[in-house]
């Protein structure tokens, strides 16, 4: 199993005893901590007392605390809290991650909730009051979910529950994700910033001072990276140890530095700021994270989600929330043309829901050493805009009978819209053992037997006004133009072939 020769140096319950210096140790041990002879680290395991101080050096196989499971060794009713517990991600993972015997905390201020509704939007799959939730979760599931109504930003009730529940890892999910959000005005890009940026930074000052030894899995973008033109491959974060710059005749290695970031929006540009935020906390205080690169997200599927219909998670299509995948199926539901924005040639990383969930929880379980802050891209598949449209249209029309047409709207966002991609994505298949459990066709189908049902459908009928796109990146609201309307399989696909290196 990918994790049973993991120690307790990743473990969350060793506590490090002794005088360490956590000046300047940065990376991990294995990227060149050099503490000397004298000073070895010793610990002490809040779960195993009994052991006395000892050299961090038992492995998970080897501990009692944890168990063999299908995703690796879990820790025994590992503590985790979820940042952002109402939303489309954290709610998935908290049923996930409750079933399979984690502790799940979390908090949520609702704060998704409040900016769909200021959309004028509603999530499409209807979702109850969080203490009805948490109430079915309870009955059908037969789990018990520690949640807080709290906003990331209250920083002294933060660290209430912090100290309260002492998670030993948290998941945090707690950011407004939405580039076209950030881009409406004034107003919307600070509240942006505020809430991701500020939030995450008082979180880490306050793990630093509650929580040293949990790890930080933190929901980071593919957007960070942008699409380069040149074609450079997007590295998972840092640089390799081979790369390479070349300049004036002279040659430098680029190794363990971070990879350049191009972001395109004020939402994609905080989560950039969160990155640097993150890695400067491992450096100064030996705090561990992982930052996940996700891409798209898409689909409407879990176990937990769909064993009672009162359990689904959010799914929007508003022209602020949805994501594309999603959105362009509850298009093709209700008779609209499926929305292209600009040329489609654009690419990007996609994974399903399930699969992210998958990857969520091989992280989680673990976790990174002491001082050591990693990126993963987390994406499953990459895909051209047109060809995306093609795959929606193609399996509506197979299984469900409709008559997709698509269309292409002059382009809202500032972005590429022609552009080569090359991908790395090495990590979560090749050292957390993640393997995709679903195609692209059947999320799609999936999500269609969801949309379909007539309560959603007609859910998805009252808030047609909302998912036509209005917001520009000058900060001003307008119609697009219609550039082209199309049937399906009429045009020939154009633009770059993405390059995934997994
Ligand atoms: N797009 C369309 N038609 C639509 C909606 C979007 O052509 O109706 C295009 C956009 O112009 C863009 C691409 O589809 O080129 C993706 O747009 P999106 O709205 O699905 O995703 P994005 O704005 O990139 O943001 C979403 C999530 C965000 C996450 C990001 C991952 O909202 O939280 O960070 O996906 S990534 O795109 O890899 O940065």
């Amino acid at each position: 199993m990918y994790n049973a020769n993991k120690t307790c140096w990743n473990c969350p319950a060793a506590k490090l005893m002794g005088n360490v210096d956590f000046r300047a140790c940065g990376q991990a041990r294995d990227k060149g901590l050099d503490l000397g002879e004298e000073e070895e680290i010793v610990i002490e395991c809040r779960r195993r007392p009994e052991l006395g101080y000892f050299e961090p050096n038992i492995t998970f196989e080897q501990c009692p605390e944890w168990t063999p499971t299908e995703y690796g060794y879990i820790l025994k009713e590992m503590k985790v809290m979820i940042l952002g517990i109402d939303g489309y991600l954290g709610w998935s993972l908290a049923l996930k991650l409750a079933k399979l015997g984690f502790q799940v905390s979390g908090l949520d201020n609702f704060t998704r909730r409040d900016c769909v509704m200021e959309k004028g939007a509603h999530t499409i799959v209807p979702i109850k009051r969080m203490t009805e939730r948490l109430e079915v979760a309870r009955d059908v599931l037969g789990i018990n979910i520690n949640f807080r109504k709290l906003n990331l930003n209250a920083t002294a009730k933060l660290r209430e529950f912090l100290e309260e529940v002492k998670p030993e890892s948290i998941v945090h999910y707690a950011e407004i994700p939405s580039a076209p959000y950030s881009m409406a005005d004034l107003e919307h890009a600070v509240k942006v910033q505020e809430n991701n940026v500020l939030g995450t930074l008082k979180l880490l000052w306050l793990m630093k001072e509650v929580v040293p030894e949990t790890s930080l899995i933190k929901l980071g973008t593919m957007g960070e990276y942008g699409t380069p033109l040149t074609g450079r491959p997007l590295y998972e974060g840092l640089f390799p140890a081979d790369a390479i710059i070349e300049w004036d005749d002279r040659k430098w290695s680029l190794g363990g530095e971070t990879t350049p970031r191009d972001p395109a929006s004020f939402y994609h540009v905080s989560k950039v700021q969160d990155t640097f935020n993150i890695l400067e906390a491992c450096k100064y205080w030996w705090l561990r994270s992982y930052d996940v690169m996700q891409g798209v997200i898409f689909g409407v599927y879990t176990e937990e989600l769909a064993m009672d219909n009162r359990l689904r998670t959010r799914y929007d299509i508003d022209e602020w929330f949805g994501t594309v995948i999603n959105r362009f199926v509850a298009q093709a539901v209700v008779n609209i043309p499926l929305t292209i924005y600009g040329k489609g040639e654009q690419i990007r990383g996609f994974i399903a829901l399930n699969d992210a969930m998958q990857c969520m929880i091989r992280l989680i379980i673990s976790p990174p050493e002491p001082g050591q802050y990693d990126v993963v891209n987390q994406v499953s598949g990459l895909h051209k805009l047109s060809e995306l449209a093609e795959s929606v249209a193609h399996v509506g029309k197979e299984k469900f009978d409709l008559d997709v047409k698509i269309q292409r709207l002059e382009n809202p966002r500032v972005e590429a819209d022609t552009h080569p991609f090359e991908v790395v994505s090495k990590k979560l298949p090749h050292v957390f053992g993640f393997t995709p459990q679903i195609t692209l066709e059947e999320e799609i189908e999936r999500i269609f037997a969801v949309l379909k049902e007539p309560e959603i459908k007609n859910r998805i009928e009252m808030k047609k006004h909302t998912i036509m796109p209005i917001t520009t990146w000058q900060g001003k609201k307008r119609e697009m133009k219609v550039l082209e309307r199309y049937d399906p399989g009429t045009k020939p696909i154009k633009g770059f072939k993405p390059k995934f290196d997994n």
